[in-house]
């Protein structure tokens, strides 16, 4: 493991700082280190593998597609992403999908489509429209992403900043509805129906639904970036299921963690404004990826884990709510089994993540004293059992 951690040093960019801890495999609930260690995933790669990790179906899927076709370009059909398009059309109730790779680039392209969007259908003078997102928001690592992000360690030192982009409290439907007014160059306003890297920060009930009134009251587009709440995170499909938003942007756990895939789902008043050549990328469709995705989105359904994410995740928030009301925690909070525990000091956080990984489960801090703790939404009850006895005992020991 030392020679491991050298090389890391020596030869790999540090734009991370991992945990001390090297992985060899994973299998469903658990990863599994170079000296064999076994731990319980709460993290799930960000909601990558939402399935668990190297899923059977999974690993057949690919293994059958990768002896067949794995990548021809979009210069010519594959009948995989012919499939595939019939496929989300059917699941999620969109008129068409653009499919790309990651999430920051299916991101992109929702920016790009609503742009689009604002000079073709509402009229916005070239280069005039502009985009509402969240302060602490997070969409990705590109340099429109850091431009929209309020968080200086994403921009600082990658300017200069794309233009044409507003900032509103999450949450704050007053402000969002103030900018629309001022600003009539609005093609769109783009949010996570859940703050993922901002620490789980849940809005008031009726958040989206008010948002998107406000849209089509301002003729304006709403964005759903579901690439961390999509795909049965919160114990639905869609976070944003009933909302009507006009774009939804897939990722991270569509791909099951196998080969990545993300995509836009919009209907035809905004899909059909796009003509050929205006945007794509080389594996964005590939015959791999949409061989994979829809077993992908099969599972969460053939297995029941909308229903046991939440199941799941009503228990854990239940049995670590008593450290709440002793003032060991500051707060539990999620839904479905997207959650995150928060410490009042930092600190007691980054022991508490220690102390887990030395008792045999791996989840990170994500913003200050919050700790995320999003386990695979195939988690068994005695798998949560034995995961909630190290979370408690973790926490006893740091509020020693
Ligand atoms: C890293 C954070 C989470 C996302 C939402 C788009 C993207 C992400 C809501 C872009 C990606 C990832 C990026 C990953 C860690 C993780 C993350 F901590 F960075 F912020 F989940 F909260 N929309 N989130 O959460 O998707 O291009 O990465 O496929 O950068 O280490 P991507």
């Amino acid at each position: 493991m030392k020679r491991l951690l050298q090389l890391n040093r020596l030869h790999g960019a540090q734009n991370y700082s991992p945990l001390p801890v090297v992985l060899k495999r994973g299998r469903g609930v658990h990863l599994y280190d170079v000296h064999d260690k076994q731990y319980y995933d709460f993290l799930s790669s960000y909601s990558s593998v939402n399935q668990g990790h190297c899923h059977p179906r999974l690993v057949k899927a690919m293994q059958e597609q990768c002896e067949k076709l794995t990548l021809c370009s979009r210069a010519f059909h594959s009948e995989n992403l012919c499939n595939f398009f019939e496929y989300m059309n059917k699941t999620f109730g969109y008129d068409k999908c653009l499919p790309m790779n990651t999430g920051v680039e299916a991101s992109e392209t929702s920016v790009k489509l609503a742009r689009l969007w604002g000079y073709k259908a509402k009229k916005i003078p070239q280069n005039k429209a502009e985009i509402v997102v969240a302060r602490q928001n997070f969409w990705g690592r590109s340099i429109a992403a850091c431009s929209s992000s309020s968080d200086p360690s994403c921009y600082t030192n990658f300017g200069p900043y794309v233009p044409g982009f507003h900032f509103v409290d999450f949450n704050n439907l007053e402000e969002l509805e103030s900018l629309f007014q001022k600003h009539p160059h609005i093609a769109a306003f783009m949010v996570e129906p859940i703050q993922g890297e901002a620490g789980i920060k849940i809005p008031e009930l009726g958040y989206l639904q008010r948002a998107k009134s406000l849209c089509e009251k301002y003729n304006v587009l709403l964005i759903c970036d579901e690439v961390q709440t999509g795909i049965g995170r919160t114990g639905q499909m869609l976070a944003s299921e009933g909302v009507g938003a006009d774009m939804v942007v897939l990722g991270k756990a569509l791909s099951g963690g196998m080969m990545p895939i993300s995509c836009v789902l919009a209907n035809n008043h905004v899909m059909d404004l796009i003509d050929p050549g205006t945007h794509g990328s080389t594996f964005g469709g590939n015959p791999l990826a949409t061989a994979i995705a829809p077993e992908a989105v099969e599972i969460i359904r053939v297995e029941n884990l909308l229903k046991n994410a939440r199941i799941q995740g009503e228990r854990f928030r239940k049995e670590l709510t008593p450290f709440v009301d002793s003032g060991a925690l500051k707060d539990v909070r999620g839904v479905g089994l997207l959650n995150a525990i928060e410490f009042e000091k930092p600190r007691d956080a980054e022991k508490l993540v220690e102390t887990c990984m030395e008792k045999g489960l791996l989840t990170k801090v994500t913003r200050d004293g919050t700790i995320r703790m999003c386990p695979p939404l195939t988690i068994s009850d005695f798998e949560m059992e034995q995961s909630l006895d190290i979370i408690k005992e973790g926490i006893e020991e740091v509020s020693e």
